[in-house]
């Protein structure tokens, strides 16, 4: 967790987006005034034990067979079964074992939630927010609980906190271009050209979807940057990479290697859609080897775009990787496309590092924990395309 505030991210997409209603349920051993709507279960195998960490209270769970879980109950009928689930856990990113949360579902009262999370000892509170979209809160597992984190009997957990809610704690804002300070693709960053964007910073190994993650610190990290304005999305990659520009690619599999991978839906009014619906959701492949070359994938298909031409992209290499500036034209998804300031689109994306020839996704990083983007917009995140020049919270990530 870089910076980010979850109550602020609830008030903003609140003040920006007009959602009027969110259920949010919260149990916070730092602060117990903060629980609201859900309660610990103490089943026998749930057995927690209160702890200090630094300045923070906190649970941790038994850590072996017998007793290795946290139990949770929700208040009853306060989320509707089929609409999306946001569960996100503050934990303490202490050993190198693993723990995942199991959740209620009709099918099964202790559905994991992918993906099962992997520590990597770096003694940091993290946070990881699930998104579900098939969750029905019925008291299913034992004592009536709704969910439970199962610290998969491999050493324990350190618990601080678990929100639940029906809209979405990392919404996270794009601002608009400023007309004062137009994007220039030069793969520079000029005075203003990207002051105030929203960044996610991408340098860790939990934020990799390849696990057990290859990431060794310092060879690969990224600073992505986001803008919009009325003709197209801004991308501003300032990226170290030990091996830069690894990608040699079949097209139109742009992935496969150094670059990125974009996912985009232009309408975002039902975030619980899990395939994807022709002109709405989009995967861009952003290849950035030594031709930048570009595909997007629709519910009809891949359209192999080929080399990225000079008014969408610029890149410089550097003495630590490459930089580059890139614009996806909201036409080039779909030509009758027109977007509007304050609405919402679904997010997703990976940043890419290839470390050998001919190219691999070795590691791709992203800032949202939640497997399985490709083909499923169920799985992304919301983000909002406000009319301001800057954002309140400029950075985000896990
Ligand atoms: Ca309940
Ligand atoms: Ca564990
Ligand atoms: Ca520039
Ligand atoms: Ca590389």
């Amino acid at each position: 967790m870089k910076g980010y505030n979850s109550a602020l991210g609830l008030a903003l997409l609140l003040g920006v987006a007009g959602i009027s209603s969110a259920n949010t349920a919260v149990i916070d051993f730092s602060d117990s005034t903060k629980t609201a709507d859900a309660a610990v279960v103490k089943n026998a195998d749930g057995a927690v034990t209160d702890v200090k960490e630094g300045t923070f209270n906190a649970v941790q769970t038994g850590g072996a067979a017998g007793n290795q879980y946290l139990y949770l109950d929700v208040k009853d009928g306060l989320f509707t079964a089929g609409k999306p689930l946001y569960i996100q856990v503050t934990y303490l990113d202490k050993g190198t074992d693993t723990w995942q949360l199991e959740y209620n579902t009709d099918s099964d009262p202790a559905t994991l939630a992918q993906p099962v999370v992997q520590k990597n000892g770096t003694g940091a509170w993290k946070s990881v927010t699930f998104k579900q979209v098939d969750a029905n809160l019925t008291g299913g597992q034992d004592g009536k609980a709704d969910l439970r984190i199962n610290d998969n009997a491999d050493g324990p957990e350190t618990i601080q906190r678990v929100l639940i809610s029906d809209i979405d704690p990392q919404v996270v804002q794009f601002p608009k271009v400023d007309p004062a300070h137009p994007i220039v693709l030069d793969a520079k960053k000029d005075t203003g050209e990207w002051e105030g964007a929203m960044t996610f910073q991408l340098d860790q190994k939990e934020q990799d979807a390849i696990q057990p993650s290859k990431l060794e610190p310092g060879t690969f990290a990224g600073t992505y940057s986001y803008k919009w304005d009325e003709k197209g999305l801004y991308i501003l990659g300032e990226v170290i990479d030990a091996t830069p520009r690894l990608n040699d690619a079949a097209a139109p599999n742009y992935w496969n290697g150094d670059g990125f991978d974009q996912y985009l839906s232009v309408d975002w009014s039902d975030p619980s859609h899990s395939s994807y619906i022709e002109g709405v959701d989009f995967h861009v492949y952003v290849g950035l080897g030594a031709t930048p070359s570009w595909a997007i994938e629709h519910a009809d298909g891949v359209d192999d775009l080929g080399a990225i031409p000079a008014q969408s992209l610029a890149i410089a290499n550097t003495d630590k990787g490459y930089t580059f500036e890139l614009q996806i034209p909201w036409t080039m998804l779909n030509k009758d496309l027109k977007i509007k300031e304050r609405q919402n689109i679904g997010f997703y994306m990976f940043a890419n590092n290839s470390t050998v020839t001919p190219s691999a996704q070795e590691i791709a990083l992203t800032p949202y924990k939640r497997n399985g983007p490709s083909g499923n917009p169920s799985r992304w995140a919301t983000v909002v395309l406000s009319p301001s020049l800057k954002v309140e919270n400029p950075t985000a990530g896990e």
